[in-house]
Order: structure tokens, then sequence, then C-alpha cells
């Protein structure tokens, strides 16, 4: 079974905690402070692994958590960052988060996406003092990590993709042409996950992707027919898989019109790819009109055309040479592009926006993820904390933003789901 999706959780380590503390020394009464800050949370890091070949080492739904920053300690002591849990995964996984918008396509070995942030570590006492505070007695907790649901997906990375009808003979080819073992039966849908397969000769080496079967409607989704071609756009050549003279009595050019068709409507540049045409099964007509079939499809298409049989083995060292021919040596264009792209596309807003809103008589909340931030960092019950909240809120313009909205010195007010009184001096 060939495992090309999984869903996991991951969640970055939480920031450790800054911390209260004062120097103490002998001779000294009362020393300044001295509380070191929390260390970052660890991050999770998806890399790829290229020993891999599919996502089936993830169990449904699995957990990733990576470790939290140490908290903050006495003697101006920061908290340790933890190293980077790491999950391993196959080239050519694409990440999503749906959610969030965020996409990462791996693709070589080594390459890695940050996933998940670790929260930032919270500052300790020490850093809190000024000309007015000199000792304060509070410290900001670290900030728990990013947390998301990620969509994998695997697209395979094949050189060339054996495309066409069901039952056209596709996996058969594969067999003879590589040392894959495809299901073959005499029925549609013999295959219904990609099968991969390498393509040798002393210098190089090609991957070949034998594509189930695609029907009429394929680009629409049906019978899968969106996976699978999804699976053929990082090819750099289509191998057109044609059935010469079909047993259930359909025109072979009808065939090849629909699964080009389909080929078409998916998009994506699969239509723009150089062909071969390998029409199969030449051991079942004589051998006249099998040249001669050859020679219409070549005029009409202006692309090699083989007359192959994998029953035989007809036809498949001039088309092995043809494939390997038409395949650039390098890594494809695709790849060198996206390998440039960021794989971030899109990031929700974030920042320094906030929304100030009355939500009865003396009571408003506040929204914004910066000072969301703020008050996650803060034991608003401790006065002093609360009174360095008030300095922040005042100086990111909230207050005045709440005084505009008529609120009045003691009304409540609510910051990321914390409800105090807020009662600026
Ligand atoms: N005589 C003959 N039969 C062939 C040849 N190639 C394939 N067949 C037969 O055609 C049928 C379909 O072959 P497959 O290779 O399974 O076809 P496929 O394109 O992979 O089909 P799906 O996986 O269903 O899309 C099987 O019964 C094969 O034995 C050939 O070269 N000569
Ligand atoms: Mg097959």
């Amino acid at each position: 079974m060939f495992h090309d999706r999984a869903r996991i959780h991951v969640r970055g380590g939480a920031g450790g905690n800054g911390v209260v503390s004062f120097r103490r020394e002998a001779h000294v009464p009362k020393g300044g402070p001295d509380g070191g800050d929390g260390g970052r949370g660890g991050d999770v890091v998806l890399v790829v692994d290229p020993s891999l070949r599919d996502l089936s080492g993830f169990r449904r739904g699995a957990h990733f958590k990576a470790k939290r920053g140490g908290h903050g300690q006495g003697a101006n002591r920061h908290g340790a960052t933890p190293d980077a849990l790491e999950v391993r995964v196959p080239a050519g996984t694409v990440i999503e988060d749906v959610e969030g918008g965020d996409r990462w396509d791996l693709l070589s070995p080594g390459e890695r996406a940050v996933v998940a942030h670790g929260g930032t570590g919270g500052r300790g006492n020490k850093q809190f003092a000024t000309a007015t505070r000199q000792s304060p007695r509070f410290a900001e907790r670290g900030l728990p990590g990013e947390e998301r649901t990620l969509e994998l997906h695997l697209r395979l990375k094949a050189d060339a993709g054996l495309v066409g009808l069901p039952n056209a003979g596709k996996s058969s080819l594969l067999a003879r042409l590589t040392r894959a073992q495809p299901k073959v039966a005499d029925y549609p849908f013999t295959t219904l996950e990609p099968v991969l397969g390498t393509l040798e000769r002393d210098d190089r080496q090609l991957v070949i992707a034998d594509i189930p079967g695609l029907i009429e409607g394929a680009s629409a989704g049906a019978g899968l027919g969106h996976e699978f071609l999804a699976h053929v756009e990082r090819c750099r050549l289509l191998v057109h898989v044609l059935d010469l003279k079909p047993l259930d009595g359909s025109d072979p050019e009808e065939n090849f019109q629909t699964v080009e068709a389909e080929l078409r409507e998916h998009g994506h540049g699969l239509a723009e790819l150089p062909r071969l045409l390998a029409l199969s099964k030449a051991d079942l007509v004589p051998p006249e009109e099998a040249a001669e079939a050859m020679g219409w499809w070549r005029n009409r298409l202006g692309v090699e055309v083989f007359a192959t049989s994998a029953a035989t083995g007809d036809g498949l060292g001039e088309l092995s040479n043809a494939i390997f021919r038409h395949v650039p040596e390098g890594p494809s264009a695709a790849e060198r592009v996206e390998a440039r792209a960021t794989h971030r596309v899109y990031r929700p807003g974030r920042g320094d926006a906030y929304s100030v809103e009355r939500t009865g008589p003396g009571a408003f909340r506040v929204e914004g993820e910066r000072v969301e931030r703020l008050i996650a960092r803060h034991d608003v019950d401790n006065d002093e904390a609360l009174r360095y909240v008030e300095e922040r809120l005042r100086a990111l313009g909230v207050i005045k933003a709440l005084e505009s909205a008529g609120f009045e010195p003691g009304d409540d007010v609510e910051i990321g789901g914390i409800l105090f009184e807020l009662d600026p001096g």
C-alpha cells in the first residue's frame, strides 16, 4: 500500500517564563533585580529524508510537540532553548496548513520547513528595571508555541509519466521497462495508486510513474482523476499509452482525444509537456497494421510514435531510448522554480493592529495580536505587572482608543479572554 496522504498536528514548545529574582550578596542588604529570561520554545521542523518513500510512517492524526523553553533563573541565568523537533518526510512532500493558508513544498534531501515556531521566552525582572522602577517584582511569562493542523501529501517525483485510459497496458509497460511489479489484469482500474519504477542506463536513471487510468471527467475529479493528474504535474515527459485495438471495440482516436482533453482541462502545464505515443499490444495485430498505425499517428501528431508490445518486448528498447532522449538532464524546470520560491505563500494579518469595542455599560473588549500577546505575558493580578501593562497600552495608543469609545477609568476591559479592571494612573 502506497500512502500519499497524512494529517498531523504540530505544536511548537512554549517559551520559558522570565523570573523575578534579586541579587543576594553578603554585605549587600538588598541587591538589584537579576531575574533571567526564559528560553524560546523548540520549533517543529519537517525535514526531507531521502530514505523515505511515502507517508506510511505517520499514524492517523499523529501529534508532534516540541519541548518548552527553560525558565529563567536568578543571577541573570537565561533558560535554555531546546533543539527543534525534527519530523522526517519523503522528498516531494507538500505541506499545507489549510486554515492558516501556509504551504511548503519540500523537494530535495535535507530541505527543511519550520512549520510551528516555538513561543518566545518571557523577560526576567531585570529587564523591567528603570530609574523609577528599580526593583520590579514582576516578570513576563513565556508565550505558547504555534499550533497547527497540517495536511501532507506526496507529489511523486517522476521524470516521465505513463498516461492513458484504463486497461491500455500502462502497468504492463512499466513492468517490462523497469523492475517495478505493478499489478496487471484484464479489467479497468487495476492500478489504483501510482507506481514508480526506475529506468536504468549505464550513466543515467529515470523514474517512470505508472498513473492509474484516466477517464472522461478525470480533470473534474471523476475516478480520483484530480489526484492522479496532480501526480504527473512534475513530470518532464508524458508517454501516452494507447491501445492499438481495444477489446471493447472503442475507437483509438476517440480514446486518444479523451485522455488529451483531460490533461488539457486539468491545466498546470500538463498539456504543454512533451509527449511520446506508445501504441500498445502490437502483438495483437499483424505487423503491417502496426507499422501503418505508427505512420498514421506520427503524421497526425508530429511526435515520436512507437508500436510496443509488453508481451513480446517489441519496440521497448526504442521507447526507452526515446524517454532518455526527451527527458533533459539535471533538475526539472519546475523543481528549479519551486526550490527558489520560498515556501510561504500567505500569512494571515498579524502585528500591531487592534480593534476596540464596547461590549456593555462600562465594559470593553480589545482585540489584536500584539495586545493579546502583552496580556498573555503578564499576570494582571500582580499590581506592578498591571501597571506595566497599562504603560504599554498607553504607548500603543490603546488607552486613547478606549477613551474615544467612551471608556472611563475603572471600567472593565477584556483582552485575549482575560478580564481586568483598568484604572490607568
Ligand atoms: N497481448 C497483450 N496484452 C497486453 C499487453 N499489454 C497489456 N496487455 C493486457 O492488457 C490488460 C491490461 O493491462 P494493464 O497493464 O493492467 O493495463 P493498465 O493500463 O495498467 O490498466 P489500469 O491499471 O486498469 O489503468 C491485461 O490483461 C494485460 O495482460 C501486450 O503488450 N500484449
Ligand atoms: Mg495499471
